[in-house]
């Protein structure tokens, strides 16, 4: 079977998976959010990655219907979590395909009623791609999303070519510093990228989280540059929602 029918066949009996990474504050380390991300289980026992078949699913029309189960998966997770009496946000990345459909923001509506979930609960992330794809429908978009009070994070940031004249107008809450800009904090001077985009968040109002990070110093040099929050192996990798769960009950 080639790889995209494999991956409508497993889509479609239910066999793709949506995992848990924690997200924390970096003043008090609490658990404030998290993130769910994909995985495709294959029958080898091992995953194959989004970062393979995201792409994929894009191309083949298929990212659209996956995205509206990783959407439902989420708000799932986060009734399962506020039940638990951590009632944290779930962070849900969104592709170029799913922005574009019409009436994007009424259908995220829809399914937050349909779950009965509070919006400020939900954020949805979003790259550089999609914000540079159409400005004018995508700030509409955004728009909408946070009068409905779905929060907005901007991924990947840096990592793309947006303008930073509209990166003022766009309607989002936080800036999410790529792991490229993290991963070799403290050799070379890489750690001048992420303190510029900490800046920047700041004076723009936004909340910056980092992501990708690994090690003691990495953590050290970004919370003294005033990074709000983190997201990294160091505290913990993405888990089946079953293990979030366990990680958090057991987590002081
Ligand atoms: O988890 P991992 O680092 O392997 O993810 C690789 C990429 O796949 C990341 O860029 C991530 O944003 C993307 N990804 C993971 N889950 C989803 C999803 O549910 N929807 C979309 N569109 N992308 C996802
Ligand atoms: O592009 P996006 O930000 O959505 O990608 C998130 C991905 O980053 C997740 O799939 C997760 O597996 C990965 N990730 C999270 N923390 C770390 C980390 O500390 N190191 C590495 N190498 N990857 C990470
Ligand atoms: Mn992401
Ligand atoms: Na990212």
């Amino acid at each position: 079977l080639g790889l995209i029918r494999q991956l409508r066949q497993d889509f479609e009996q239910r066999k793709l998976e949506v995992w848990y990474q924690p997200q924390l504050c970096f003043k008090t380390l609490e658990v404030t959010g998290c993130e769910a991300l994909l995985r495709w289980p294959s029958d080898n026992g091992r995953y194959i990655s989004p970062g393979i078949f995201v792409p994929l699913a894009e191309n083949a029309g298929l990212i659209v219907d996956i995205g509206q189960w990783v959407l439902e998966q989420a708000c799932e997770q986060q009734k399962k979590l506020a039940a638990m009496g951590k009632p944290i946000s779930v962070a849900v990345n969104v592709s170029v395909p799913q922005f574009k459909v019409p009436n994007y923001a009424q259908s995220v509506k829809e399914t937050l009623l349909e779950y009965d979930i509070e919006p400020h609960f939900i954020e949805l992330e979003v790259t550089e791609s999609v914000v540079m794809d159409e400005v004018g429908a995508v700030v509409e978009t955004l728009t909408e999303l946070q009068e409905l009070g779905v929060e907005v994070a901007i991924d990947d940031f840096g990592t793309g070519f947006s303008s930073l004249s509209y990166l003022q107008k766009l309607p989002f809450s936080r800036l999410k510093i790529d792991r490229a800009f993290i991963k070799d904090i403290p050799d070379n001077d890489s750690g001048a990228i992420a303190e510029l985009v900490i800046s920047l968040g700041r004076h723009l109002g936004r909340k910056t989280i980092a992501e990708g990070v690994e090690t003691q110093a990495q953590s050290d040099l970004l919370k003294k540059m005033g990074c709000d929050e983190v997201q990294g192996f160091m505290y913990a990798k993405p888990m089946p929602s079953h293990e979030f769960m366990a990680f958090l009950k057991s987590y002081k």
